[in-house]
């Protein structure tokens, strides 16, 4: 299982890697194509100049699709919103159906402009492509949020938008690179591996989790959204977004590992959540890819 979903995986980077060649276009990510039945990894382009409005040539499913982003009133940080998220198609009409992916219909990344603050719900689905959930900012500034989804029959889809939240601004912060990738959260030590830091090359990610004071592995990781982990990784802008399943979902730990492909070099902020006794752990990694 382990060894043909690698190789499913190292077929889609070659050819991810031919279509970045022939695009001309250095900052597109290419549909990876292997959206439709294997959703080991999501990865979308997304240019400043609209909802999924690709500047290349070729299309991606999010090029299908757009999503309105709106508040019930103006989002406040420390306020609770309701966000409503309506998805259409090309031709402005309502998307109706919507294939489940890893247990939701949609899924929703939010994170600030310092990648400080990353926060992953799921929205509820109303009717007629409408999606609504309540949340709230911890501070004002501009956030960016990523509406992952894939509708029925197509691939998968990731729209985003930057949005201002009004009140106090928190301090930026610097995105540094780990010079350790060993993190201490919810009472575990979790250790990334990275099996190589070069773009357009596949890398594996392989955590280890473990008991922070025992040192014990912990090999009874609940299933989060059907898999053993998720992992969302971002660029340092925010510009490039990659989603990425684990290469043996039904694993329990104590090693979790996930296969993806950088689209070029730079800094990535690599998020991994993990389940354990009904706790989420959210684990952040900063790395340079070369
Ligand atoms: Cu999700």
């Amino acid at each position: 299982m382990l060894i043909r979903k690698g190789t499913i995986l190292t077929l889609t980077g070659i050819l991810a890697f031919g279509l970045l060649t022939a695009c001309d276009n250095a900052k597109q990510v290419p549909d990876t194509g292997g959206h439709g039945g294997n959703h080991e990894q999501e990865s979308e382009s997304e240019e400043t100049n609209g909802h999924g409005e690709h500047a290349g040539g070729h299309e991606t499913a999010s090029d299908h699709y757009n999503a309105a982003f709106t508040w019930n009133e103006p989002a406040r940080a420390g306020a609770e919103s309701e966000l409503t998220i309506q998805i259409t198609d090309k031709d402005g009409e309502p998307v109706q159906d919507f294939d489940v992916n890893h247990e939701k219909l949609l899924h929703l990344i939010i994170v600030n402009r310092d990648l400080s603050f990353f926060n992953h719900i799921h929205p509820d689905y109303k009717e007629n492509g409408v999606f609504t959930v309540n949340t709230t900012f911890p501070a004002g500034g501009e956030y960016k949020l990523f509406a992952d989804f894939i509708p029925k029959g197509a691939g998968g889809a990731t729209l985003s938008e930057w949005v201002q939240i009004e009140g106090e601004e928190g301090e930026p912060s610097l995105i540094q690179t780990d010079a350790s990738l060993i993190k201490h959260v919810n009472g575990k030590e979790i250790e990334l591996n990275i099996s190589n830091t070069l773009s357009n090359e596949e890398v594996v990610l392989a955590y280890h989790i473990q008991d922070a004071k025992t040192k014990q592995g912990i090999n009874n990781l609940e299933p989060y959204l059907g898999a053993v982990g998720h992992v969302v990784i971002l660029s340092e802008d925010a510009e490039q977004y990659i989603h990425v399943h684990p290469l043996d979902e039904q694993s329990t730990g104590p090693k979790a590992e996930f296969a993806t492909t950088f689209p070029h070099s730079g800094i990535y902020k690599i998020w991994g959540q993990f389940q354990h006794q009904g706790e989420v752990m959210t684990v952040p990694f900063v790395v340079e890819i070369k």
